[in-house]
């Protein structure tokens, strides 16, 4: 996709963008230029070996079609036969080796998170981290290159995104260093507290085992089964229900380390922290509603929304920031276990500190060699950073290495490109599966003396990695849970007091939503019980949504909490930039008037997306992006409907506003619909002139976020403002009964 001067994406038929031949080309064209070397020292060995190799060595464009082996093929598409109609022949090498590497093409999809999508930036340290981390990737100024893969966890490779889930957030820095990897999620807690339960928490959200459904989902019994039994679930699970589990883009996320980790300055002191990614352009969410039409419309929405932005030059941003506490004896800070995994701690208690800056700028050139190959890992850690004994995290530096050797087909997946060390690599690993480095030497042992003793160990004051010398208490062999690991209820109720009361009505809707796909009783029952002990009017409207008696609380929660203002989406105000802006014209619409619209929008660093009763030119060089048929609401943020050249005149195609203004039924229903959806999702609704006829007549228009007017670019500024809260917030209907 082209883009005109404010890096606006434009669509392909847009006039200055010239198509290519629909003729099929007959003798070799000018090759295509060559891709950019994204994925790493291509060139260099992972032992650190030059290869020799031109660096587009694998980029595969030239003019001629080869074998594997480099000879020039003359017909690829007939194979070679015992005359034209005969059998095959087993001769045919060109046709196995094409069939048989197809036949391969596969590999595993990654247990969890198999769904997702990746891109490459950079991270700039600020600085502030340096007095407490000597890692160099923290340093002021510091540019570190990164690959960061979002996910959803539950579906498979092809599912839908806006699948009701957490989203993977994981980082890889490829510092001067070795690689370290910050592979986290989207919530800052998670499910389970000891990684022993990790494969039946997975085994409970997908789909079950005798047909294999739902897919992407956790609206089904086995899920809930857990979760109501489990009660540690719950906080994990409060905030699936929220807005949270449906970002409205990986772009709008923020992202947590969820574990505690340990960070050691120069000369060893340490402290503990968590890891924060705070997105630029705010956190939102879309709407149950938008999530399923999403689903069906546009599946790669959020892969798509990503690639996009990058594509326009409108590259997403996230500060990384830490929570920082003392690594006291106990490693609790006022009461809660910060080896726990299941709780947070408040930011008004202890605030987010602003460490540096990750910017995405590049997209994937090869989405299996980047996105599907990269492997991240926990244990892939530089000197200063370091883990603690959160017992989920333990398990996690086990659980890494070992998915690699069956997913990526072997020990050797740190050689792939993407996952290759920027820093030289030295190792005494040598053989096995898809071993691709050609390691000289005879001494891949420690000590030797043949190969001139190396590699040797780093003296501990030369950067070396020293596992922190953390004393270990005199304690027994058991398979135990702490005493303070035991609260499940008091932070999923700070988090439910903590939303506002849209947030909670979107919450105790999706929890209804959920159960009500569940078939068995015992498992709502339980799981409302779960509900009541986290607030009596959270169990309430839910046990009414399904039509089963109130329940008593499972338990009472063991503190009291005070809400955290931060936990909200709701209630402060964020840039615009990139937000889409859906255009509906009638085949006669005011021309001059709607140009006026789209250079106001574009000079804003918004997307301008025509919607017209059919493709083609509508004038003055502007194409339509999008007709009645291929529009639907959810990529838009906001729609504004514009006013006809000769408001009245029959003829006019679909936006007729004096058959409108007779009633619903003179608008195309596909308008109708669309306009319809966007209100109720509470989205910024404008419209102008004629236009105004058209809101009016479906009744859209005395409402808050909806703005009339005669002058398009006074209508779009009043859009911008509403934009900035993301919606309008009044326009959800309340019941009342979670204020
Ligand atoms: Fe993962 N997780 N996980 N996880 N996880 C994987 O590793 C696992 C957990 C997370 O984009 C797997 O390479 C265990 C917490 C992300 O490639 C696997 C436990 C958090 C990704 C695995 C957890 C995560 C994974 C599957 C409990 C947030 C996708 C493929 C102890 C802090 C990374 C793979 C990508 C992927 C195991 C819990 C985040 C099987 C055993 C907590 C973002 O190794």
């Amino acid at each position: 996709m082209s883009t005109n001067e404010n890096n606006i994406p434009q669509v392909p038929g847009v006039p200055g963008v010239e198509p290519a031949s629909v003729e099929e080309p007959t003798s070799p064209q000018p090759p295509l230029p060559p891709k950019d070397d994204q994925s790493g020292p291509e060139t260099v060995t992972p032992t650190g070996a030059e290869t020799g190799a031109p660096k587009t060595a694998n980029a595969q464009q030239g003019e001629y079609l080869t074998t594997a082996h480099g000879a020039r093929l003359s017909n690829s598409d007939q194979s070679l036969k015992a005359g034209a109609r005969g059998p095959i022949l087993l001769q045919d090498h060109h046709f196995r080796e094409k069939i048989s590497h197809f036949d391969h093409e596969r590999i595993p999809e990654r247990v969890v998170h198999a769904r997702g999508t990746g891109a490459h930036g950079t991270f700039r340290g600020y600085g502030t981290a340096s007095k407490i981390s000597r890692a160099g990737v923290f340093a002021k100024d510091k540019e570190t290159p990164v690959f960061v893969r979002f996910s959803t966890v539950l579906g498979s490779r092809g599912s839908g995104d806006l699948a009701r889930d957490t989203r993977g957030f994981a980082t890889k820095f490829y510092t001067d260093e070795g690689t370290w990897d910050l592979v986290g999620n989207n919530m800052p807690v998670f499910f389970i507290q000891d990684a022993i339960k990790f494969p039946d928490v997975i085994h409970a959200g997908k789909p079950h085992p005798d047909r294999e459904i739902p897919q992407a989902q956790s609206a089904h019994d086995t899920f809930w089964d857990f979760v109501s039994l489990h009660t540690e679930a719950q906080h994990h699970t409060i905030w699936n229900m929220s807005d949270r589990g449906i970002p409205r883009s990986f772009r709008m996320m923020e992202g947590f380390g969820v574990h505690t980790f340990r960070l050691i300055a120069e000369g060893g002191k340490t402290v503990l922290v968590k890891f924060h990614w705070k997105p630029k352009l705010g956190t939102h969410s879309v709407t149950w509603e938008e999530a399923q039409l999403i689903n069906g419309a546009d599946p790669d929405f959020h892969r798509r929304d990503l690639a996009d932005a990058i594509e326009a030059g409108a590259f997403p941003q996230w500060e990384l920031g830490v929570q920082v506490f003392e690594d006291n004896e106990d490693q609790t800070f006022q009461g809660i276990d910060l080896l726990d995994p299941t709780k947070l701690v408040p930011e008004e208690l202890v605030p987010v500190e602003p460490i540096g800056l990750m910017t995405l700028d590049k997209n994937t050139t090869n989405f299996f060699a980047e996105t599907e190959q990269v492997a991240f890992n926990p244990n892939n850690l530089v000197p200063g950073i370091d883990v603690t004994n959160d017992p989920l995290l333990q398990g996690r530096l086990f659980s890494y290495l070992d998915t690699q050797i069956s997913r990526l087909g072997g020990p050797n997946w740190n050689q792939l490109p993407i996952n290759r060390s920027h820093a030289p690599v030295n190792d005494m690993l040598r053989d096995g599966m898809h071993q691709t480095a050609v390691h000289g030497g005879v001494a891949p042992y420690r000590p030797n003396s043949l190969d001139g003793g190396n590699p040797f160990e780093t003296p501990a004051d030369e950067r070396a990695f020293i596992d922190f010398p953390q004393p270990v208490a005199e304690s027994v062999k058991e398979r135990k849970r702490p005493q303070s690991f035991e609260d499940h209820f008091s932070q999923p109720r700070l988090f439910w007091l903590s939303l506002s009361e849209v947030e909670r009505e979107h919450t105790a809707q999706a929890f209804t939503f959920e159960l009500g796909k569940c078939w068995d009783e015992n498992i709502r029952i339980r799981q409302v019980r779960n509900l009541a002990a986290i607030d009596p009017d959270l169990g309430r409207a839910v046990a009414q949504g399904l039509g089963i008696p109130e329940q008593e609380p499972a338990e009472t929660p063991a503190k009291d909490v005070e809400p955290s203002a931060a936990l909200s989406q709701v209630g402060k105000t964020w840039p615009t930039e990139g937000r889409q802006i859906g255009i509906v014209v009638g085949s006669d619409v005011d021309v001059a008037a709607l140009k006026n619209l789209i250079i106001a929008v574009e000079e804003a660093d918004m997307v301008p997306l025509v919607i017209a009763p059919t493709g083609g030119e509508i004038g003055e060089g502007i194409v339509a992006h999008r007709t009645y048929l291929t529009a639907r609401s959810i990529e838009f943020d906001a729609v504004l409907v514009a006013s006809n050249a000769a408001p009245g005149d029959d003829a006019h195609h679909g936006l007729d506003a004096k058959a409108a203004a007779a009633g619903p039924e003179g608008l195309d229903p596909r308008v109708a619909l669309l306009l319809q959806e966007v209100w109720r999702q509470a989205k910024a609704v404008g419209s102008w002139g004629s236009g105004n006829d058209v809101l009016s007549t479906l009744k859209l228009d005395d409402s808050a976020g909806v703005e009339s007017g005669s002058d398009p670019v006074e209508v779009f500024k009043t859009i911008m403002e509403l934009l900035s809260q993301h919606r309008a917030w009044d326009r959800f209907p309340t019941t009342g009964r979670l204020a």
